[in-house]
């Protein structure tokens, strides 16, 4: 899909403006001095199977979690679910030419588990679906994209949940070991990026603690569910997963790595928490909310122990790992960390002071009361999304944080980008136009620079999403793309936000001397 011609100008006009007058990672690079990303830094945008590819029922798909979550009535806000999302299982060919056009050297997707094994380990490996991520792959490969592949984004079979209740039992870890191996025979290859998991924080934190994801479970002020307990729940199910993610990388590395020479991360959500005051209180609360958000994940997996401070304040709620796991499969359980970063939040102490009954004061989360706004501050300019406020400098902040905690392990930025919805788009061009989602990319990638440039070992970054898609409870109505989907006839229509990306792109092939692909010809 084209742009309309007057659209395009504008684009291009604004974009270079844009580009001169607030990046200055590309005013550096301008000055012929290199870029701060490595010559062979991967650059691409990301989506996930439940949010693009629809085809729900299609060429033998079995149910997932999230088919059977979006069809009860009042789980989503605009009552829709993922059945067609942008049909990206069809028109994948389509979208594999949007990023040839804007140059991304690589491309982060999911693979539905339920494509590939409708029954889980009860059933048959599904050929279809198999045939499906081949073709998907060929295409990148084909045109010299790279394909960095989640195995899981949320959606797991619905027959885990049924046969034992998926993530609250162990069984689950010889399940995703299974999943994963067949998914490193089939496409590894050609596949030299995986993911074993994509926000397990998230996932765990919606699932079990306030609900709002499937199974839907909660308890107490924590929300409104039909069963659940929030206060153990949640370190049940992360306890699982993360030993999940460590029969998986034993897979992969006892079977596979050597030949296939790729490697194995685990993708987390993190936010940069900022201390509210000065306190030594309320930095100590902002370590603690740190611990129970992302390091509740990180430590087991690369340093083998919980968060001292989940330890401490959970005591026998947080269920351990064996010896053997620790020693074998846990303690540096990854080769890189990705990473997807969207905002920051405030944090006050809620130890030594009194904070308001309900979240953010409960153990369950560190005593920690988070939030991007507190006593009428705001930590960034507030979005549509109450969880998204714009603070670039906290990508800088987190890199930081992670390089120092995790002695520079390698990371990946797995996702960074803005949401939008209608009240956004004041005129129609506005639609098309989206230079808030420019600056606020430009910002955090200014950042990012500097965090590599003190030494952070970054070794790429992609944009959420090369698409508007299916946002989880908020349906349709938010969209994060570089395109515009037109969910009544699914066609892709660029936005401004691809035109810069493509031009931030060539700016730092040019800088690292890189000869252009063929992404890099002029407008057509
Ligand atoms: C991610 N936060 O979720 C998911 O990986 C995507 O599937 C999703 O569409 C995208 O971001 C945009 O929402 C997030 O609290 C969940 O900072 C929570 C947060 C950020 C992202």
């Amino acid at each position: 899909m084209e742009l309309p011609l007057h659209h395009a100008i504008f684009a291009m006009s604004f974009c270079f403006s844009i580009i001169i007058g607030s990046c200055d990672i590309v005013s550096v690079k301008e000055n012929s001095i290199s870029s701060p990303f490595s010559d062979n830094f991967l650059f691409g945008t990301a989506s996930s199977s439940y949010q693009f590819e629809g085809a729900y029922l299609t060429d033998g798909k079995g149910l997932n979690n999230w088919d059977v979550f979006t069809h009860k009535p009042g789980t989503t806000m605009d009552g829709t679910n993922g059945d067609i999302a942008v049909d990206h299982y069809h028109r994948y060919e389509e979208d594999v030419d949007l990023m040839e056009f804007i140059g991304v050297n690589s491309y982060r997707f999911s693979l539905s588990w339920a494509r590939i094994l409708p029954k889980g380990r009860y059933g048959k490996v599904n050929k279809a679906g198999i045939d499906y991520y081949n073709l998907l792959i060929d295409a990148l490969v084909n045109r010299g994209i790279e394909p960095f592949v989640t195995l899981t984004h949320y959606d797991i079979p619905q027959e885990l949940e049924d046969r034992y209740e998926s993530w609250l039992s162990p069984e689950i870890q010889e399940d995703f070991r299974y999943y994963a191996d067949v998914c490193f025979k089939y496409f590894g290859d050609r596949v030299k990026y995986w993911v074993t998991f994509n926000e397990p924080n998230v996932a765990i934190i919606r699932g079990y603690r306030t609900g709002l994801h499937p199974p839907a479970r909660c308890s107490g002020l924590f929300g409104n569910c039909s069963k659940g307990d929030s206060e153990r729940e949640p370190f049940i199910a992360a306890a699982n997963l993360i030993s999940s993610h460590a029969a998986a990388v034993d897979v992969y590395r006892t079977k596979y790595q050597k030949n296939q020479g790729g490697k194995i991360g685990i993708v987390l959500n993190a936010i940069w928490f900022e201390p509210f005051s000065n306190s030594s209180e309320d930095k100590l609360a902002a370590e603690r909310a740190q611990s129970f958000y992302m390091n509740w994940f990180l430590d087991p997996i690369i340093l083998g122990r919980y968060p001292a401070e989940m330890e401490e304040i959970l005591g026998p709620d947080l269920p351990p790992f064996s010896r053997y796991d620790v020693e074998n499969k846990l303690k540096r359980g990854l080769d890189f960390i990705g990473v997807n970063h969207y905002t920051s939040m405030f944090v006050k102490d809620c130890i030594f002071s009194a904070c308001e009954a309900g979240l953010g004061s409960s153990r369950t989360e560190g005593f920690a009361f988070i939030s991007g706004q507190m006593d009428g501050v705001s930590i960034g300019e507030p979005t549509v999304l109450d969880w998204l406020h714009v603070h670039p400098q906290g990508m800088e902040k987190i890199v930081t944080y992670i390089k120092d905690r995790y002695n520079n392990i390698p990371m990946f930025i797995t996702e960074n980008g803005l949401g939008t919805n209608e009240n956004s788009f004041p005129t129609t061009e506005d639609i098309f136009n989206d230079a808030d989602r420019v600056e606020y990319l430009s910002g955090y990638l200014d950042s990012l620079a500097s965090a590599i440039r003190k030494g952070a070992d970054v070794r790429g970054y992609f944009v959420w999403s090369l698409l508007d898609n299916f946002e989880w409870i908020q349906g349709y109505t938010i969209r994060f793309g570089l395109h515009h989907v037109d969910y009544t006839t699914l066609s892709r229509t660029r936005r401004l936000s691809a035109f810069w990306y493509k031009n931030f792109i060539a700016q730092h092939k040019a800088s690292a001397g890189i000869r252009p692909g063929p992404g890099y010809t002029q407008e057509r």
